[in-house]
């Protein structure tokens, strides 16, 4: 894996339902991701935060809520993440809510394409995040950043990357997914998307689940991992805008990222959904910075 890594901070909130996710990023580092990092032998470079339009706090517009505002955060941070992509580095999104998932996605995708690695993202979630205009309850846009990845979605968005669709459905897998809205399950189901939900968790283990989600990965494979903190059972991280009872366990989260970590194939990763207005002193920063930890190899002896 790439020992050179690189901090993004993306502190809005623009795509979610409540206000907070904002502070993410300064979370994220009060709970020492950077030193953290360090002790594994990382080199990290912390670049601060991308600024961008503040929250106006509006209804949503044609099915958008912020669309111009969402356009904005994730044009730059395509831009900050490819950039750092191209450097050579493992950029590490900080975020801020999961719709900049768009412009990240973009950016390695397009990287994917310059240097002909086939790109496989993990999208760990409690949610589909596969919405569209017509189908979201909400308007909120960090529910339709995988469907606007695969082409579904407004022109501004879906063409950040250059090229449109940015990835194909082909491409996701879909782990701790437990709260889909209606219309969206159809969607899911139409355009195939690989999904193993908690059921599938429950019965078959995320052993099973992540040795099928992370099957056929080769050396030239670039794994992306979109991490939703709301993936994780709200018992053990509350601060999230939008929990969903019955996730995954602090083991079973574990596990998950220790496996992702033996593929040693990671090569960029995003953060996002943490709020710490809804947090405990911090508490759920601290497990995520804990989980991030194995995922760059940290387990408790060593292994061959
Ligand atoms: N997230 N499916 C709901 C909606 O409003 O579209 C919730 C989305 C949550 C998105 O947590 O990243
Ligand atoms: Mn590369
Ligand atoms: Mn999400
Ligand atoms: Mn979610």
């Amino acid at each position: 894996m790439n020992h050179k890594i690189s901090l993004i901070g993306a502190p809005t909130d623009i795509g979610a339902g409540s206000r907070g996710a904002s502070m993410g990023p300064e979370a994220l580092r009060v709970a020492n991701i950077t030193s953290v990092l360090q002790s594994h032998g990382l080199e990290v470079l912390d670049k601060g935060n991308l600024s961008g339009p503040s929250n106006p706090w509006q209804p949503p517009v044609n099915g958008y809520r912020h669309l111009p505002e969402v356009t904005a955060w994730n044009r730059s941070l395509h831009d900050a993440v490819y950039a750092e992509l191209q450097d050579g580095r493992l950029p590490i999104v900080l975020g801020g809510d999961h719709c900049l998932g768009i412009g990240s996605i973009s950016a390695v995708a397009r990287h994917c394409r310059d240097t002909g690695k086939k790109l496989r993202v993990l999208w760990l979630d409690a949610h589909a995040d596969f919405n569209t205009n017509t189908l979201t309850p909400s308007g909120n846009i960090h529910g339709m950043p995988v469907a606007c990845l695969c082409g579904f979605g407004p022109l501004e968005l879906i063409e950040i990357g250059g090229q449109v669709p940015a990835i194909s459905p082909k491409w996701v897998r879909q782990i701790g997914i437990r709260s889909v809205d209606e219309g969206e399950k159809r969607f899911v189901h139409e355009q195939d998307l690989e999904v193993f939900d908690m059921r599938y968790i429950d019965e078959m283990g995320m052993r099973a689940a992540m040795e099928l989600a992370l099957a056929l990965i080769d050396s030239n494979t670039h794994l992306h991992v979109s991490f939703d903190v709301d993936f994780l059972d709200p018992d053990i991280a509350p601060g999230v805008g939008t929990t969903v009872r019955g996730g995954p366990t602090y083991r079973e989260a574990q596990l998950c990222m220790e496996m992702i970590a033996d593929t040693g194939r990671m090569a960029s990763l995003d953060v996002f959904e943490l709020n710490p207005a809804l947090d405990e002193r911090n508490r759920t920063a601290e497990v995520a910075v804990d989980l991030i930890e194995s995922l760059f190899g940290k387990s408790t002896l060593m292994r061959k």
